[in-house]
């Protein structure tokens, strides 16, 4: 099986790194010939907590160069999905899947623009990834990767299966989902929880549970994402408080996504998060103020950056 992770970030950098280290023929997509390059000669530099590194070499390259391949993984920012969408046509076989193990939502809309719904696969990973530089991240927390057909596509169990030993075998730990569309939400309520609070804050997600304040308002904003959720008729699984404060318990020491954009001066997935919540929210006459509140601080905290103090 041939495969493309697409997008260089922390997660497409760590997935491509454990497959190619598990012998599968992958490559990484870039946009950009000038990192792509500067890649390609350094490799992807994997640290574990423990501080021990490695270097994998994973061949990479832009869209044409990797061509089609049998699954393609779209592991960009949530707000350069549309970027990624147009480039999928060429880089999915006939027959291919592509797969989004993105955070927040609107992500499958956008890629089955390009590709329609039929071939797409939606994936869910609770894994602490950091991305120190260009191609060096560090592990910081192992977690599960759930991954399931959504609504419309029609790749069949078997090859959900397939897809799922496929990221065992790279020493992942995946499940299988039927209700995909219940696990993106279940996703969405840790990260609409943590990656906004742990960005203002310059904090990592450990430390949420050490800030009683600050636990208030994650707590505040998981529990309106998950009123949403089931009032737009999904089941989820267990209390918000609680997934929130496991999933910083296994990546107390991660620097969440959101906090690595804002420290990088990189937009946010605040639209693909919060803003989602809120706009959903809205739409089925619930009130979000904790997530509209949010999404106004990070839009501002994005803004201010030219202007911070020293
Ligand atoms: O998904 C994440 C993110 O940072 O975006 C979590 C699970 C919160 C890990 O940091």
């Amino acid at each position: 099986m041939k495969l493309a992770v697409l997008g260089p970030g922390a997660l497409g950098c760590l997935i491509a790194a454990l497959f190619r280290e598990a012998g599968v023929e992958v490559s990484l997509v870039d946009y950009r010939p000038d990192r792509a390059a500067r890649l390609r000669l350094r490799g992807i530099q994997v640290h574990s907590l423990e501080g021990v590194q490695r270097v994998v070499e994973v061949p990479i390259g832009l869209a044409p160069e990797v061509g089609p391949c049998d699954l393609t993984i779209v592991a960009v920012k949530a707000y350069q999905t549309e970027t990624a969408a147009r480039v999928l046509p060429e880089l999915m076989s006939q027959g291919g899947v592509a797969l989004t193990l993105q955070n927040g939502l609107g992500n499958l809309e956008t890629m089955a623009r390009t590709v329609g719904t039929s071939r797409l696969l939606a994936g869910v990973g609770l894994l602490g990834v950091t991305r120190q530089d260009e191609g060096r991240i560090i592990y910081a927390g192992r977690g599960v990767i759930f991954i399931g057909a959504p609504a419309g596509s029609q790749v069949a169990a078997s090859e959900v299966a397939a897809v799922v030993d496929l990221f065992r075998g790279a020493g992942l730990e995946c499940q299988p989902r039927e209700n995909i569309e219940a696990v993106l939400w279940e996703k969405l309520v840790i990260n609409a929880g943590i990656n906004p609070l742990t960005a203002l804050l310059r904090v990592p997600n450990g430390a949420l549970l050490k800030l009683p304040e600050a636990w208030e308002v994650a707590v505040a904003a998981a529990a309106e994402a998950q009123a949403v959720a089931q009032a737009a008729g999904l089941t989820l699984s267990g209390d918000p408080a609680a997934r929130l404060r496991q999933v910083c318990d296994h990546t107390a020491a991660n620097r969440s996504s959101m906090l690595q954009d804002i420290l990088a001066g990189r937009p946010t997935e605040i639209e693909a998060i919060n803003a989602q919540v809120a706009t959903r929210g809205r739409a089925l006459g619930l009130l979000t103020p904790v997530n509209d509140l949010l999404t106004l601080l990070i839009r501002a905290a994005t803004q201010s950056a030219p202007f911070t103090v020293a």
